[in-house]
């Protein structure tokens, strides 16, 4: 009898339309002893040399304002531009070409250089969240902007430049490809069942609780079913709202609240400063009807059995589609069961 614990599988992403391959019976395979947490890394409120940390001048030659709470600027090297030409036209159907417009940039999540996400409080997280949605609403006013993405990669193994704790947002003119899937997936579950994917999805997973990590009344965070990354997390809005700035106050403290609580339980789950690359998924701002969107945000961390020891997106993954051994039921039950409170306060 099939038994999801035991025998290899494939489970589907109803987000993204896509098929992972889950090879539960290898997470049994023999593994060379726990590799030693590295030495905590000791870092100053303020560094002189960050091109981050507040009255600094950053590589642009700009100089940061003495600020004391969050701060946003344009980015000094963005990746696309606001006064691009758009009227392109390909030549070919094999050669399709659209130029692009945007805005990107980056936002400082508090002035102090030593913090992260999960060293913060979430009182200390809320201003954060109210900036990303103000940010969402000046951003999006614009009308040559269609979709505003706000990330966070976190840690040098994730390409992050600088350790001052820090996000990004690129917006674009076009739709980027994760949300035109987003689009198509959540507007056809909308159509034939009359509410949202991922509304649906939470009240199942309420049910089943096994994937649950952490919850308070208005955001749950799980490790979807069809997780590809080993410790990988969704942020659900209880509420079906289609963007951060539709929060209202309690829901604001809530997101904060659950933010802190699944960046400590990664904190904790190494005893590292876990890296990551996180954003959010709202509804596009090009003025279209969005009533089937549900607001939400992935964790996509790559490692997999200690602080150095990450897992690769190659071979097998790059040429036909994404593996993992530890499921996605036994990822959440290690991050459900570490203490709430951050290892280097305990
Ligand atoms: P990371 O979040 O991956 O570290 O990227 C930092 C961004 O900050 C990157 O997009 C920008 C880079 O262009 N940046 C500035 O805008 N000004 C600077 O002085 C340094 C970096
Ligand atoms: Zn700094």
């Amino acid at each position: 009898m099939f038994d999801p614990t035991e025998h290899p599988h494939r489970r589907y992403n109803p987000l993204t339309g896509e098929w992972i391959l889950v090879s539960p019976h290898r997470s049994k395979r023999p593994w060379r002893g726990q590799v030693e947490p590295p030495a905590p890394e000791v870092r100053p409120p303020y560094d002189p040399n960050c091109y981050l940390c507040p009255g600094n001048t950053r590589v642009g030659g700009k100089i940061n304002p003495s600020y004391t709470s969050t701060f946003v600027f344009d980015n000094d090297f963005p990746a696309v531009l606001t006064d691009t030409p758009t009227d392109t036209r390909s030549d070919h159907p094999l050669f399709r070409v659209e130029g692009d417009r945007g805005i990107c940039r980056v936002l400082c999540f508090t002035p102090r250089h030593d913090l992260t996400l999960a060293l913060m409080d979430p009182a200390q997280i809320r201003p954060v969240v109210d900036m990303w949605a103000e940010q969402t609403l000046d951003i999006g006013s614009h009308d040559f902007i269609g979709y505003v993405q706000i990330f966070e990669n976190r840690g040098a193994m994730m390409g992050c430049s600088d350790p001052h704790p820090h996000g990004q947002i690129w917006s674009t003119t076009r739709m980027p490809r994760e949300i035109d899937k987003e689009i198509i997936t959540q507007r056809d579950y909308f159509k034939a069942h009359g509410i949202t994917l991922l509304g649906d999805y939470l009240a199942e997973e309420q049910r089943r609780t096994e994937r649950i990590v952490y919850a308070n009344g208005y955001w749950t965070v799980l490790v979807p079913f069809w997780a590809v990354w080993p410790f990988e997390t969704m942020l659900i809005s209880n509420r079906p709202a289609r963007s951060l700035p539709e929060l209202d106050s309690a829901e604001r403290d809530g997101l904060a609240d659950a933010l802190h609580h699944v960046t400590v339980r990664y904190d904790n789950l190494f005893q590292t400063s876990f890296p990551y690359s996180m954003g959010f998924h709202q509804q596009p701002t090009d003025g279209g009807d969005y009533a089937y969107w549900h607001l939400h945000a992935h964790f996509y961390p790559p490692l997999l059995r200690s602080a150095t020891v990450k897992k690769f997106m190659v071979g097998y993954e790059m040429l036909a589609t994404p593996q993992r051994d530890i499921t996605a039921e036994q990822a959440a039950a290690r991050l459900r069961d570490l203490s709430a409170v951050h290892y280097s306060k305990a």
